[in-house]
């Protein structure tokens, strides 16, 4: 029986129906098991009870015609989960995959994610059920207007700052911030991610993949080793995948694997991320194209085969659950020493109990995928002083804010006696900020 269990089964009782939530949060939970040993006052303040709840969830009908004139209706989400520290923040998910269980995972992994970035920014997320594969830049637009013509009443630059995530780039941002400013009559940083020459900030779309590098490479030179030479995989071909391979590439790495939803491409000479550009941001086509252009490269059906192939290091940088205890397993078998998360949640529990029992570096995504959310804040920041930084003012305040998230979650997981256990490191460090605020703030 283990302290929190209670709280472990409320949570379960509240959220049947969440399984990727409630995998979220038992995480979390189990990582503050230790910490409630030393703090008894975060048991008699309720600050747990309350972490696990979102303050506001609201779920809309979001209704546009599509080009043969077809009306379409899909559901919007947003769950503002926790403003302790900050206005809420975090991104908006277009996939057909996403409900209130995946939206309430990520809210609840944000929480903690901005926390770690050092910017006083709460936790928040939202989404639709709304496939972009395949729709018209006119349809696209339809709905980017309808869902903000909703959202519009519950966001705002001091209350809730959404930004991008699975499908949605800049151009699902230009929509989204051309209706507010209508609706509004406002133009202000409700959004970030936005363009260059309306208030968007350099190195925001490079942010989340560069981070992701720069937290693997302090994680790496930490235990003596480095990118340089490393055999890597890199699953996903979007915005994190592209730019995770162009730092690891730049840092001495060599990434001969990347994925799409439907299979992955083997390049034995590195892949040529000229080409992936092309193919992914400009002509959003499938990843099985990259063979017909590239020789010598070959391409698999499913995408979680991915984990097949020998390496030395691999980021899985598509989505939850993407890499489980069997992936794990041949990973470790065939000789890799580090995984680092630039999706959210991407490996299963069974994952990364593989990584922690046979001592294979592993950062947890709400530590190693911040760069993105804290380029957010940056942007933010330029926006509220009516000014920008050049890129590489932008990207030298990330690297610092990724080495000093790592140096966070790793000096917090030796203070708790689980030293090298960054699953730990990050939940309670990024919990205990929170805590201590929402204290801090009375019931
Ligand atoms: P994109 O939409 O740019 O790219 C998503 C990539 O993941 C695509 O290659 C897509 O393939 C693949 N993918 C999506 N769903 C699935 C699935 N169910 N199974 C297998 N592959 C899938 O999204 P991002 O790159 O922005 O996001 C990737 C991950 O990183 C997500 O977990 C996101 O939450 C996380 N993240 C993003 C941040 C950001 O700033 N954008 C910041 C921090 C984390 P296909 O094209 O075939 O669908
Ligand atoms: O998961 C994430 O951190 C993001 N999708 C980015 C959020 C943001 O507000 O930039």
């Amino acid at each position: 029986m283990k302290k929190l269990d209670y709280i472990k089964d409320a949570v379960i009782a509240r959220n049947a129906n969440d399984p990727e939530f409630l995998q979220a949060v038992e995480e979390v939970l189990d990582s503050l098991e230790i910490v409630v040993e030393k703090r008894p006052e975060l048991l008699t303040t309720g600050v747990i009870e309350r972490i696990v709840e979102p303050e506001r969830q609201i779920m809309f009908r979001v209704s546009w015609v599509d080009d043969k004139g077809v009306v379409q209706v899909n559901r919007g989400f947003r769950v503002q989960f926790n403003s302790a520290i900050g206005p809420y923040k975090g991104g908006l998910r277009f996939h057909p995959s996403v409900n209130l269980s995946i939206v309430k995972f990520l809210g609840f992994e944000q929480i903690f994610k901005n926390a770690l970035t050092t910017l006083p920014m709460g936790g928040g997320k939202g989404g639709s059920d709304f496939d972009p594969k395949g729709k018209t830049d006119g349809e696209i637009m339809r709905f980017c207007q309808s869902f903000m013509t909703e959202l519009s009443r519950h966001i705002g630059q001091f209350t809730d700052v959404p930004a991008g995530d699975i499908g949605v780039g800049g151009r699902e941002i230009g929509y989204m911030f051309g209706q507010y400013k209508k609706l509004r009559n406002e133009f202000s940083g409700v959004l970030t991610g936005k363009g260059l020459t309306w208030g968007g900030s350099l190195a925001r779309t490079e942010a989340t993949g560069y981070g992701l590098c720069y937290l693997t490479d302090a994680m790496l030179k930490d235990h003596n080793e480095t990118f340089m030479n490393k055999t890597t995989l890199i699953s996903g071909s979007g915005n994190v995948a592209i730019y995770a391979c162009q730092k690891a590439t730049a840092l001495g790495a060599k990434v001969v694997a990347m994925s799409d939803s439907q299979g992955f491409v083997y390049d034995p000479n590195g892949i040529n991320l000229d080409v992936m550009k092309e193919l992914k941001e400009v002509k959003r086509a499938r990843i099985s194209e990259y063979v017909t252009i590239v020789s010598g490269a070959t391409y698999t059906a499913g995408c979680a085969n991915i984990w097949n192939v020998k390496c030395d290091i691999a980021l899985p940088c598509a989505t939850q659950n993407e890499l489980d205890g069997t992936a794990a397993k041949t990973l470790l078998n065939n000789g890799c020493i580090a995984v680092a998360e630039g999706a959210n949640m991407p490996c299963t529990p069974e994952a990364i109990e593989v990584f922690q029992t046979n001592n294979v570096l592993y950062a947890p995504g709400k530590a190693s995928n911040a760069g993105g959310v804290a380029t957010s804040g940056l942007e933010m920041t330029q926006n509220s002083m009516r000014m920008s930084w050049s890129f590489e003012e932008v990207d030298a305040k990330l690297k610092e804010i990724m080495e000093t998230i790592y140096a966070d979650i790793s000096t917090t997981a030796k203070e708790f006696g689980v030293e090298d256990n960054f699953v730990a490191g990050a939940n309670i460090a990024g919990f205990l900020k929170v805590a201590d605020a929402m204290i801090s703030q009375g019931i």
